[in-house]
């Protein structure tokens, strides 16, 4: 239906995504244009950076964690939906009624009951109770924020969980508990530790957290990267770490790790086991190790761009600036004398000519002489801004060009009408 400025719009109730419908409220504050980034999965995408990132994190914890047979024991969650319930995002990680992280000014919610998730935590809580004990999730994460080169309101984070049981933590050691007699889980205890568990047991658990991330940072960074560990607070971890690393004179928050919340893991039906988590951004995982200078660029679909990852995951690749102009593709084709000569420099020469150096690559496709006829049809792709050679493969070859009743083949344009 076509209005009119006249006529008042509707006001819609409603808010359709991902095949579910909202019912708008007085919290409803999504935008359109934070919507029209759901879905896109650019985590998943093939070669994306990235993806690269993330697959490089998972291999490393499919590297680290194996069981007695040599298989990981880490299962990935990367197509979680990012719309959530405000019970998944803050309630089942405890976070406080009046923690200002829920507030309408740093969310996007859908309701007063919905929201898009604004960190992959929010999915810990479900995937426990699933019955899992080591795992990782990784997808968009939206948060109103600054807007700056580092900042956006929808990045991407990778999160882990790894629960263990009083076995698997002291190699069975008869001598040693996860718990403190007596202490129920409610008591808060120290920024050392929850009045729940034995020292011992954090300990060994931050043991392996710190010397896990470490040498995740290591992976990411290489061997001689600097690191220090801050202490932190978060409403679902205690204690509660963040990772920074030293990068190019700055220190850089990578991620934020700690033990958890012992009720988290009895409200999801674990009784007998004490877990650590963590969760890294990977935009800034991205942009360090392939000196990507803005954050939009993940989201750009520009060639120029994207086929500067058509590496594998564990190639270094310096990113090399593209033109700030949108990409623009000509594919030209045109036909000759076949008894003029003819050859490819004399139309880079022409197109260089007329277009400057705003014409980054120009690729010959196809030469083709008719027999009978006097003619060549020659292919050219052009773009002001790509750094791609299209394959063979990528090329299909048209039908021959229709010929006109005056014997000459007749253009793509006439062809058209
Ligand atoms: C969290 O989101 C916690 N959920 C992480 C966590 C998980 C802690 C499990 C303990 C246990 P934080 O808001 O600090 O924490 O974000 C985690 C990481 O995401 C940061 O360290 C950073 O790498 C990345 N990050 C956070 N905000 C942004 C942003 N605006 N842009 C890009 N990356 C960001
Ligand atoms: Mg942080």
């Amino acid at each position: 239906r076509l209005l009119s400025s006249s006529v008042k719009p509707e006001v819609q109730s409603n808010l359709t995504l991902l095949e579910n419908t909202y019912i708008k409220d007085d919290f409803t504050n999504v935008t359109d244009k934070i919507i029209s980034h759901v879905g896109k999965n650019i985590h998943i995408k093939e070669n994306h950076p990235l993806s690269h990132v993330r697959q490089r994190i998972v291999n490393y914890f499919y590297k680290c964690f194996v069981n007695s047979r040599g298989n990981p024991v880490f299962s990935v969650y990367e197509t979680l939906p990012p719309t959530v319930t405000v019970d998944q995002n803050f309630d089942s990680l405890l976070t406080p009624k009046d923690h200002p992280s829920r507030s309408k000014s740093d969310c996007y919610y859908l309701n007063r009951d919905y929201l898009l998730r604004a960190h992959m935590t929010a999915h810990q809580s479900e995937l426990m109770k699933s019955g899992l004990n080591n795992f990782l999730m990784t997808g968009d994460v939206y948060r109103r924020d600054e807007i700056d080169r580092t900042h956006y309101p929808v990045f991407h984070q990778l999160d882990a969980v790894r629960l263990k049981t009083k076995n698997e933590l002291f190699h069975k050691d008869p001598t040693l508990e996860i718990f403190e007699v007596g202490n129920n889980t409610q008591s808060t205890g120290t920024q050392q530790k929850q009045a729940c568990h034995t020292l011992e047991a954090v300990k060994l658990m931050e043991h392996e957290l710190k010397t896990t991330l470490a040498g995740l940072a290591q992976e990411l960074f290489g061997e001689k990267i600097e690191y220090r560990w801050i202490d932190t607070y978060f409403p679902f971890t205690q204690p509660s770490w963040e990772l920074e690393v030293f990068h190019e004179n700055n220190w850089l928050e990578l991620l934020g790790c700690g033990i958890m919340r012992q009720p988290i893991l009895t409200n999801s039906g674990v009784v007998d086991r004490i877990g650590w988590a963590f969760g890294i951004g990977l935009e800034r995982v991205a942009m360090c190790l392939y000196k990507i200078p803005d954050i939009r660029l993940f989201w750009s679909n520009d060639t120029g761009f994207l086929n500067q990852f058509k590496v594998n995951c564990n190639e270094n690749v310096t990113y090399k600036a593209v033109s700030q102009y949108p990409q623009c593709i000509n594919d030209l084709s045109f036909w000759l004398p076949i008894d003029k000569e003819f050859s490819s420099n004399d139309f880079y020469d022409l197109a260089r000519n007329i277009g400057g150096d705003t014409i980054e690559q120009i690729v010959l496709i196809r030469e083709r002489a008719r027999l009978g006829c006097l003619y060549a049809i020659i292919d050219f792709l052009g773009s002001n801004n790509v750094k791609y050679s299209p394959k063979q493969k990528d090329l299909k070859m048209p039908a021959p060009a229709p010929v006109a009743e005056n014997g000459a083949p007749r253009t793509e344009l006439q062809e058209l009408q």
